[in-house]
């Protein structure tokens, strides 16, 4: 390779793009770029940090070197230790692990995505053992900006703690008439796809495969998990549009998985049947994914939405879930594929007339009895929650029931039931309790280490994408803090949300491009990082969850669903509210717990107050652990909730001049929905509780 390496201009760079560069802004890269730097190595994966660190070099100043006659004097240098010697005496040192700097970070394996950091005798060092490593190692470097040439620098090695880190696009091919071309999608259309077609913009997708890279996710799925007609074909006949955008994503270490229909066998292979036990059906699978690894060698497997919401699955056949994901899981082993099989298995066809059915239960009926039946290979995605990605809800028993079972915790970044990308709702704080969280009490372990299985072995943390072709890439500019939180915590779930925030703006708002940096970064804290609760508050209260307009699930209606057959979610009549799902009154779905949380949230007394109303129908007039009774908890946090909102906005109009004028107009005009829909939610539900309880607010505050 000749030396030195001249970058080309970024799109973005020369004005081309029509997206906002989100958290990768050019100069992002100035410290990097601004520098002698050395990339020794070979590799997709390495050509990529060449390209990066050239563009960067290209319009800061530095140089780049790849390759003899070398310059050896560097300032940074990412080196592949397989690659051989480094011809810079300190990295060289430290990649044999000669410098007390690297010997006391404990180098050991660095897997395959890790990366040692240090800073050595004037030189900042990035060594890995394979190409991702390096890759994420660069962008750790961009992270820190002029910190990762501090000669105080620590030397560390870092490893995700999770190794799959995906992505879930609910995208259509096919405009869908209900769901539309991304289902549940609030920033514009789809990256992948437009009117039944493939786009084929690669130069957006290699842009969007950077901000996933740069924030540590290794993984998407293509298409929505619930699989129509259109979309079956991704499988077969339209197999490579799949192979195209796997093209444009790999050289960011993103590998491409697909949602598949389990009824595949017969729409698309003509056989009377899907039936996994039928040898016809197995064989058809097993040649179907043998060609799609022809086109696509580093294929991550099938996503899958089985007996759910309509979706066809083994129930069909009289088979259970394990033979269905372990017929999937036999056609992808061979080649190293995976069956990500959904947990997200209901009854949507109840009665609520009869109290016995709970949708929380579900999930665990079905699938714990399973546990240690599924193949190597399965891995069973749950959703966080037992009922459907509330605001508010406990954390999934079945996260604490299948230790034989690989599993992975699924997030919605999209915000389906958080506002919708109207509202701010920064769920970093929220995800992270969710991780945090130990189903069996404080001496064992947590979610996140659920997710991590035994040796790496866990199925990870995968979130609903949040993303389209908006121009902010997410619809609120705000809520590209959720995609990129999304990542952080995948990497490392026990990472401080306030930080990651930090992270993001740093990376984002950067000094160069904003009036007054400090001002940008306490505004920005003031509004997102308590923004998840503000929204809880002015909802739903108390756990309850789902008091949303049916169908699109915007704004508030109490009664919604009560008496829909998705299920029951408050029962409040005129003494009290809640749903009781104790053992001793109720459904019984506290005993889907393990101890010590089996009893606590039996407990009305013991109950978290943010999850009384979840586990507990209770009268109105009963106190709080807070103190307040709960109809003065609804009225006070509603009350309470509206007036963040209008001080966010407040805040909001102040930075006029400090930002992008375009960014600052699109959150302003946000901000008033989200003030305009704050009030209804407040207004709505106060007068519903007021009318069935009769119990006025305590402070005479106005409700109709
Ligand atoms: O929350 C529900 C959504 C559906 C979605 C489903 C699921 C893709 O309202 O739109 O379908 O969850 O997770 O499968």
């Amino acid at each position: 390779m000749s030396v030195p390496v001249t970058g080309r201009a970024s799109a973005a760079a020369a004005g081309e793009s029509t997206w906002h560069a989100a958290w990768l802004p050019p100069a992002a890269f100035r410290e990097l770029g601004s520098r002698p730097v050395l990339v020794h190595g070979d590799g997709l994966l390495v050509d990529t940090v060449l390209d990066e660190v050239s563009r960067a070099c290209a319009r800061y100043g530095g140089r780049v070197w790849h390759g003899p006659p070398w310059q050896v004097d560097a300032d940074l240098v990412l080196a592949l230790r397989e690659a051989g010697p480094v011809p810079n005496a300190a990295a060289e040192a430290a990649r044999l692990g000669a410098t007390p700097a690297v010997n006391g970070s404990g180098d050991g394996g660095l897997g395959d995505e890790g990366y040692l950091l240090a800073r050595t005798n004037g030189v900042t060092v990035v060594l890995a053992d394979a190409p991702a490593g390096l890759l994420y190692g660069m962008f750790h470097v961009v992270r820190l900006g002029a910190a990762a040439f501090d000669d105080d620098l620590p030397a560390r090695r870092h490893r995700p703690a999770l190794d799959r880190r995906m992505l879930d696009h609910w995208d259509n091919v096919a405009v869908h008439p209900v769901s539309g071309q991304v289902e549940r999608g609030y920033a514009g259309g789809s990256l992948f796809w437009r009117d039944g077609a493939a786009r084929r913009e690669p130069a957006r997708l290699r842009d969007y495969a950077r901000l996933l890279a740069a924030c540590g996710v290794n993984a998407v799925s293509v298409n929505n998990v619930n699989v129509h007609d259109t979309e079956a074909l991704l499988l077969t006949d339209r197999l490579g549009d799949v192979a195209e955008i796997a093209e444009v994503l790999r050289p960011y270490g993103i590998r491409v998985h697909l949602s598949v229909t389990f009824a595949a066998p017969v729409v698309l292979g003509g056989l009377p049947t899907a039936d996994p036990l039928d040898d016809r059906v197995r064989a058809w699978w097993i040649d179907a994914t043998r060609r799609v690894y022809q086109r696509i060698p580093d294929f991550g497997g099938y996503l899958v939405k089985a007996d759910s919401e309509g979706r066809p699955g083994p129930f069909a056949y009289g088979r259970d879930h394990a033979d269905g994901a372990n017929l999937l899981a036999e056609a992808l082993a061979p080649h190293g594929g995976v069956v990500r099989w959904r947990a997200f298995v209901y009854d949507h066809h109840q009665d609520w007339r009869d109290r016995s059915t709970d949708r929380a239960r579900a999930a665990h009926d079905h699938f714990a009895p399973l546990d240690g039946r599924f193949a190597d290979n399965v891995i069973l995605q749950v959703k966080f929650g037992p009922i459907d990605f509330q605001p508010r809800e406990p954390v999934s028993p079945v996260l604490a029931a299948m230790p034989a079972t690989r599993l992975a915790v699924e997030v919605q970044a999209t915000q389906e039931y958080t506002g919708q990308q109207r509202h701010v709702c920064y769920l970093g704080p929220w995800w992270s309790e969710v991780l945090r969280f130990r189903p069996r009490g404080e001496a064992g372990g947590t979610i996140a280490d659920v997710a991590a299985g035994r040796a790496g072995a866990g199925g990870g943390l995968a979130a609903v994408a949040n993303v389209g072709d908006d121009p902010f890439w997410t619809g609120h500019p705000l809520a590209q803090a959720n995609l990129y939180a999304f990542g952080r915590l995948a990497w490392d779930p026990l990472l401080d949300p306030g930080a990651i925030l930090d992270e993001w703006i740093d990376l984002t708002w950067l000094p160069v491009t904003t009036g007054d940096p400090e001002a940008v970064r306490r505004t920005m804290h003031a509004i997102m990082d308590d923004s998840w609760r503000t929204y809880e508050r002015y909802t739903a209260p108390l756990g309850v969850g789902f008091m949303v307009r049916p169908g699109h699930h915007y704004g508030p209606d109490v009664d919604g669903y009560e008496y829909t057959p998705w299920g029951t979610y408050h029962f409040a009549d005129r003494d009290g509210v809640g749903v009781d799902r104790t053992r001793a009154t109720g459904t019984g779905f506290t005993g889907q717990y393990p101890p010590p949380w089996s009893e606590v949230y039996e407990s009305r007394e013991r109950c978290p107050d943010e999850l009384l109303l979840f586990f507990h129908h209770v009268p109105y007039g009963h106190v709080l652990h807070s103190g307040r009774t709960v109809i003065q908890h609804i009225y006070d946090t509603h009350f309470a909730g509206v007036e963040e909102v209008a001080a966010m906005r407040e805040r909001w109009r102040l930075l006029a001049g400090a930002v992008d004028p375009a960014v600052h107009d699109r959150v302003a005009e946000r901000l008033d929905e989200q003030l305009r829909s704050a009030v209804e939610w407040r207004d709505q539900i106060n007068t519903y509780f007021f009318r069935k309880s009769g119990v006025p607010d305590a402070h005479g505050r106005r409700i109709h």
